[in-house]
């Protein structure tokens, strides 16, 4: 029998991951056989500390996030009887974009990054585990985002103007990252997903965007 979306949840609390939302029964946008994908992310604001402390931070190899994250859903997906799927390693990469709008509890924003009900800008997903069975959740999301209401410091918060509602230009973004204002965005995270006020209420530390970063911008 599939687990119910509460024991999914506490199983992940339990790996410092949280879910994110869930895409149910949308056959054209779910991979083959599965009826429920569930969305997992950082539990915050535990998940740096755990994350941190991991064999996969301290070994200095390539790409800890990404391990540390197949190691734990791994075994999440194990445990449930679930396919974990992941938003990097795939060529073409998993829709989870388009995952995460299907879900209700995320939306373009007006510079197109995605905004969560409770991460805000800082959304990210560590991978999804998807089940055969229908698993019902009750918070499904809404139809309208926290964009709706609010003042939009997100469309103006990039210094050098390369995150706007007219596009990301990346070029820009990674010349100020080498600049000495760059490092600013470099130690803080990105300015613009900064700005958001749903963000701010979501208790990301600063070491984790700077890890980012350093990801982002070598
Ligand atoms: C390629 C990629 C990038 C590329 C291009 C982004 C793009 N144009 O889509 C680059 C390198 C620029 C990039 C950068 C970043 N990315 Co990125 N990226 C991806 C990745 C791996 C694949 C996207 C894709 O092609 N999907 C396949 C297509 C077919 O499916 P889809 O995603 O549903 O398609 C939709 C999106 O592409 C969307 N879209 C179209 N144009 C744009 C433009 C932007 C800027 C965005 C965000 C989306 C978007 O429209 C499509 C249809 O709905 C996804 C992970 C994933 N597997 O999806 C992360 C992902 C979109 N990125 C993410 C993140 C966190 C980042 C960074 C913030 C990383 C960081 N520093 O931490 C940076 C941005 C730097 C900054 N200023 O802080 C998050 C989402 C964050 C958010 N709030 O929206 C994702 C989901 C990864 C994750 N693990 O959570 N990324
Ligand atoms: S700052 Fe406002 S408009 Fe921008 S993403 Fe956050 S809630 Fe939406
Ligand atoms: S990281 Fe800094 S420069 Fe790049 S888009 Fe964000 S605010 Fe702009």
């Amino acid at each position: 029998m599939a687990p119910a979306l509460a024991r999914i949840a506490e199983l992940a609390q339990a790996h410092d991951l949280a879910v994110l939302g869930t895409v149910r029964g949308q056959r054209a946008l779910l991979p083959n056989g599965i009826k429920t994908l569930v969305l997992l992310g950082p539990d915050e604001p535990g998940f740096w500390n755990a994350f941190s402390a991991s064999a996969e931070y301290l070994d200095t190899a390539a790409h800890p996030m990404d391990r540390w994250s197949q190691r734990n859903i791994d075994a999440m997906a194990l445990e449930l009887g679930a396919r974990a799927i992941y938003p990097f390693d795939a060529h073409p990469p998993h829709p989870f974009y388009s995952w995460a709008l299907a879900s209700g509890r995320a939306w373009s924003s007006p510079v197109q990054f995605l905004v969560h009900d409770i991460a805000g800008l800082w959304v990210s997903f560590r991978g999804a585990l998807g089940f055969a069975a229908d698993i019902p959740d009750d918070m499904p999301g809404a139809p309208v985002g926290p964009c709706t209401d609010c003042a939009r410091p997100c469309a103006t918060a990039c210094p050098v103007g390369a995150l706007t509602p007219a596009g990301y230009d990346l070029p820009a973004c990674h010349a100020f990252l080498n600049s000495a204002d760059g490092q600013r965005c470099m130690t803080g995270g990105c300015a613009v997903r900064a700005a958001c006020p749903v963000s701010q209420g979501f208790g990301r530390v600063q070491e984790q965007s700077s890890f980012h970063m350093r990801q982002f911008h070598p």
